[in-house]
């Protein structure tokens, strides 16, 4: 394998990005951009997983939004961008999480089919079963309010559940709340408000400093600007 092969181990001078398709890899462009940085294939058409910049020492790699932790963690990559639910899930371990990028916002809320009385059934300790892929973030919360859960863990699509009686409740991820009225699903309750995070692995952080500090700085500045 030559030293230029896209799929060789990352030289102490080459910076690995992991970023999510989607809103994360489309909000982090203008970041990028900042920081003199741009990505030179587009994720959306290009099959690659490893992706070119004008910079050849800062190469993105695409992997799943709550694949973007663990990249970073193991130091496959050196800094990632991902969502505080995904982190609240993974846990933070080895993960150094200096910026809030403020890119991707939603809020993480429990939501019910539009029949459902969740006050009711709150105030008279019923055991409720919760379908969420956020398993953590929800046990955390019924326990601090206090209510039995019974957690049923899914990969996608959480609106359904409760349509087809998997579950009394859904904890999921909500923007702009049309797939919950779509689905004739009532928000009622928020848990957090989410937002998308710079990940730096710890021991990059130490050894990469030099090429890392300028690109933090510069994330850092573009992301205040954001309201
Ligand atoms: O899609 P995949 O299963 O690979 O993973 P993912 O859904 O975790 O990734 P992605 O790229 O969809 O989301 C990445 C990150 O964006 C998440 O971790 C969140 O932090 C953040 N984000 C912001 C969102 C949304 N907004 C959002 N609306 N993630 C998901 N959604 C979902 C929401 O759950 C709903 O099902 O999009 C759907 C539409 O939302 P509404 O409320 O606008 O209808
Ligand atoms: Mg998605």
């Amino acid at each position: 394998m030559s030293a230029s092969s896209p799929f060789a181990i990352p030289a102490s001078g080459q910076l690995i990005l992991a970023l999510s398709k989607g809103r994360i890899f489309d909000d982090t462009l203008p970041l990028l951009a900042a920081a003199g940085i741009v990505v030179t294939e587009d994720p959306e058409t290009s099959r690659k997983l490893i992706l070119a910049t004008n910079d050849p020492n800062v190469r993105v790699i695409i992997v799943r939004a709550s694949d973007v932790p663990t990249y970073v963690q193991y130091g496959a990559a050196d800094f990632g961008v991902a969502g505080k639910d995904v982190l609240m899930e993974h846990g933070g371990e080895g993960l150094y999480q200096p910026i809030d990028l403020k890119i991707a916002a939603c809020r993480m809320s429990v939501a019910v089919n539009a029949g459902f009385d969740y006050d009711s059934a709150v105030r008279q300790g019923a055991r409720l079963r919760v379908a969420t892929k956020f398993v953590q973030t929800a046990r955390e919360h019924f326990a601090a309010k206090g209510v039995h859960v019974d957690l049923i863990k899914l990969y996608g699509s959480m609106e359904l559940a409760p349509l087809v009686g998997l579950s009394d409740a859904i904890v999921d991820v909500v923007s702009t709340g049309n797939t919950l009225r779509a689905n004739n699903l009532v928000e009622v309750e928020t848990i957090m408000q989410i937002s998308s995070r710079l990940i730096v692995n710890q021991a990059a952080l130490k050894l990469k400093r030099e090429r890392l500090q300028p690109i933090l700085d510069a994330f850092e500045r573009a992301s205040s600007a954001i309201p």
